[in-house]
């Protein structure tokens, strides 16, 4: 493929001809936490807030969310940070003895 540069930007003094990157974006991945009668709706939130770097209103917003339909993005993230996610959300839930399930969706 051919290399493409972008407009020269001046930086101070130096003029710079910054290169269009050749990489491709990497794919990404949406992890989704799904709903189950048992899960309590504080652990819930508090997975939210604590893999998913949520604050408890957020989190909140989410687990009712998911509450009503079923199914809720968590979050988009490239391949092994979405892989991450779900063991930690799986072993979390193991430990806790709740069903909880969280899946991961190509987007
Ligand atoms: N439905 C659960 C309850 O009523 C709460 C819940 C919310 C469970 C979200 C899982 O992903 C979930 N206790």
């Amino acid at each position: 493929m051919k290399r493409v540069t972008m407009a020269a930007r001046n930086h101070g003094d130096a003029v710079v001809e910054a290169e269009k990157s050749r990489l491709k974006p990497p794919p990404m991945f949406k992890v989704i936490l799904l709903n189950d009668d048992f899960t309590p709706m504080e652990f819930v939130i508090a997975v939210l807030q604590t893999f998913f770097s949520m604050g408890r209103e957020r989190a909140t917003q989410i687990m009712i969310q998911v509450h009503n339909e079923g199914r809720g993005v968590c979050g988009i993230y490239p391949n092994d940070i979405a892989t991450s996610k779900v063991d930690q959300v799986a072993t979390f839930a193991r430990q806790h003895q709740h069903p909880l399930q969280c899946v991961m969706e190509k987007t």
